[in-house]
């Protein structure tokens, strides 16, 4: 009956996506907005919302006026329920669609928020994952990563090719089993921001890691595990960072981290690399000077690895890493990921930045100055200046608090205008080009961009419209799939990971976020997509590694909306009672 009718619409208007209901699959806080969206229903005018263990009907509305979206060839229609406040567990339902169970109540993502952080411990490298931590994905320690050759390519005259480093620890980046400094450096800084901007909130926040109850905050001990490898990656001769810690090659999708046997390597030092680990051990010295009896010495190192990072870039302000360029050169060839960024004035703007911040020293002042850019881009690997924006207006700087705040205003208000005429109510998709690989951080990271507006303002539209987005994630999409492991009650189930694919578990990994709709993701992985619209090119499969792969730094501006949302949800019911 569902497959006749499908039919009947896809050939009555042509759509080619779905008829469905999407919600956020995980809730709602009493007090915030509550949306779910109806898509290609056009019969539909009204929905219910039933409890969803008595069948009774609490709340009944009239669904919204018909939207045809702007990245897809199809039409929505938003079931508004904001005004229905009792916590409870619900269903909607409207014409022949139905939801299944989600949560109206406070604390509603903290789960979540614990997801996403434990997710990095299922990435750490060179130890074994215990059963009382990973439960059933326990697995043997991945790479020891204690014998890494120095790459042709990164040789120099105190470490010759083939000299044996050690660079154990750290997060595996991605799908798979490689180390990467850049991506590193946007991963890192978006962790330590979220500690930064709501400290509170994240002392409370215990994710069951083995450093647990250590005195310090769970955040800063995933990320000090990284820091720690992060450090090893530079050269202690010269302060210059390779760009990653690598194999030749991709291992097979089946390989489990400890039977990787292939030789490791570093290559190439990049100024991109170098100023990302500048910016990255300034901003962790001054986190850690804070927590002395935890990690002993480790700001001070931190601040003399950066001072020395940073004079390396100064000699070498702009050296690319070109891997094409250099597999003609160095063998053996590097057939891994490339974060291969051409532009630096982003990297010297956040590095300058954060040093300006932990050093007060005013040299740096010149550089922040000298690389600013008036219309910046949300944050991605190969861009990091709101990094040190945000950072800057966290610590009030006289000097530049009105131009910035000023600039993170005009973008979040651009935000909030774009949510009327989005056909799923939310920010993500104000462009068709917001769908590229990795997309689902672009609605991440557009967050942070509005709670940096609502922590400068108090306005309480700008964290409901970053909430807007968290909804986008869980499920309020055009594809209707929750994009995180674990959770939802339709989520991803086959990411590209090797650690997930190659395990006897069923079920993925939890607490990981998949990278989501990508346009261009056929022509790259070459998978099969049933819909292929900007905001449907998306398939949950292995295979699918531009649109079904997860990463470290897709996953840190999850932790910091999902903590962000829940340590200022408080705020939704005072704005109420105002
Ligand atoms: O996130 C990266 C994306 O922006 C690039 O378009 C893509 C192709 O170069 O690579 C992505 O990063 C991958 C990295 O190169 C290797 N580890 C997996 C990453 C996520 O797919």
């Amino acid at each position: 009956m569902k497959r006749l009718f499908l039919l009947l619409l896809s050939i009555t208007t042509g759509i080619t996506v779905f008829a469905q209901l999407v919600v956020n699959q995980i809730g709602f806080y009493p007090e915030g907005p509550k949306q779910a969206v109806v898509i290609n229903g056009a019969l539909n005018k009204d929905f219910k919302l039933l409890h969803a263990e008595t069948g009774e009907t609490v709340y009944e509305g009239k669904l919204g006026e018909a939207i045809q979206s702007k990245n897809a060839s199809l039409v929505t229609r938003i079931a508004d329920f904001s005004e229905f406040t009792k916590p409870g567990t619900y269903i909607i339902s409207s014409g022949q669609f139905e939801t299944k169970a989600f949560t109206i109540g406070e604390k509603v993502h903290q789960e979540v928020a614990k997801g996403v952080l434990k997710g990095y411990y299922y990435q750490r490298a060179s130890m074994p994952l215990a059963a009382q931590y990973a439960g059933k994905w326990a697995r043997p320690a991945g790479h020891a990563d204690d014998v890494v050759y120095i790459h042709a390519s990164a040789a120099s005259k105190k470490r010759p090719e083939g000299t044996v480093i050690s660079a154990p620890g750290g997060w595996y980046d991605a799908g798979d089993y490689n180390k990467y400094i850049v991506n590193s450096g946007i991963t890192m800084g978006t962790l330590l921001s979220a500690y930064e901007d709501f400290p509170q909130y994240f002392e409370g926040l215990n994710v069951n890691i083995p450093e647990t109850g250590n005195g310090a905050p769970d955040i800063l001990n995933e990320a000090v595990y990284n820091l720690r490898w992060m450090l090893s990656m530079q050269d202690p001769h010269d302060g210059g960072v390779y760009n990653k810690l690598t194999n030749a090659n991709f291992d097979a999708m089946d390989t489990q981290a400890h039977q990787n046997k292939e030789a490791r390597y570093v290559v190439q030092k990049g100024t991109a690399a170098t100023l990302d680990f500048a910016a990255v051990t300034a901003q962790s010295a001054r986190i850690l000077r804070n927590f002395p009896a935890v990690f002993p010495n480790l700001a001070d190192s931190c601040l003399a690895a950066s001072r020395k990072a940073w004079n390396w870039a100064i000699k070498h302000p702009d050296m690319p890493y070109d891997q094409n360029q250099m597999n003609q050169i160095y063998k053996p060839e590097i057939a891994t990921g490339g974060y291969g960024d051409r532009n630096f004035k982003d990297e010297w703007f956040w590095a300058a930045a954060e040093l300006y911040l932990t050093t007060k020293d005013n040299k740096y002042q010149k550089f922040i100055d000298a690389n600013s850019i008036e219309k910046p881009q949300i944050p991605g690997w190969n861009n990091v200046y709101l990094l040190g924006v945000y950072s800057l207006l966290r610590y009030k700087d006289k000097i530049y608090e009105d131009r910035f705040a000023t600039l993170i205003n005009e973008l979040a208000e651009e935000f909030v205008n774009a949510i009327p005429t989005n056909a799923f109510g939310v920010v993500m998709g104000k462009s068709r080009a917001d769908f590229f690989w990795g997309s689902n951080s672009l609605a991440a990271n557009q967050g942070i961009l509005l709670i940096n507006a609502y922590r400068l303002t108090g306005n309480v539209i700008y964290l409901k419209a970053a909430i807007s987005n968290a909804d986008y994630l869980l499920g309020r999409n055009a594809t209707g799939y929750c994009f995180l492991t674990g959770f939802g009650y339709r989520s991803v189930r086959h990411p590209h990971h090797r650690p997930s694919v190659s395990d006897n578990v069923v079920e993925p990994i939890p607490g990981l976020l998949a990278g989501g709709p990508n346009p261009g993701a056929p022509y790259s992985d070459g998978q099969y997509y049933e819909f292929t619209e900007p905001e449907t090119t998306y398939a949950d499969v292995q295979g699918s590694y531009a649109s079904n792969e997860i990463a470290i730094n897709w996953n840190a501006p999850a932790v910091y909306l999902f903590g962000a949302i829940e340590a200022e949800s408080k705020q939704l019911l005072l704005n109420l009672l105002k």
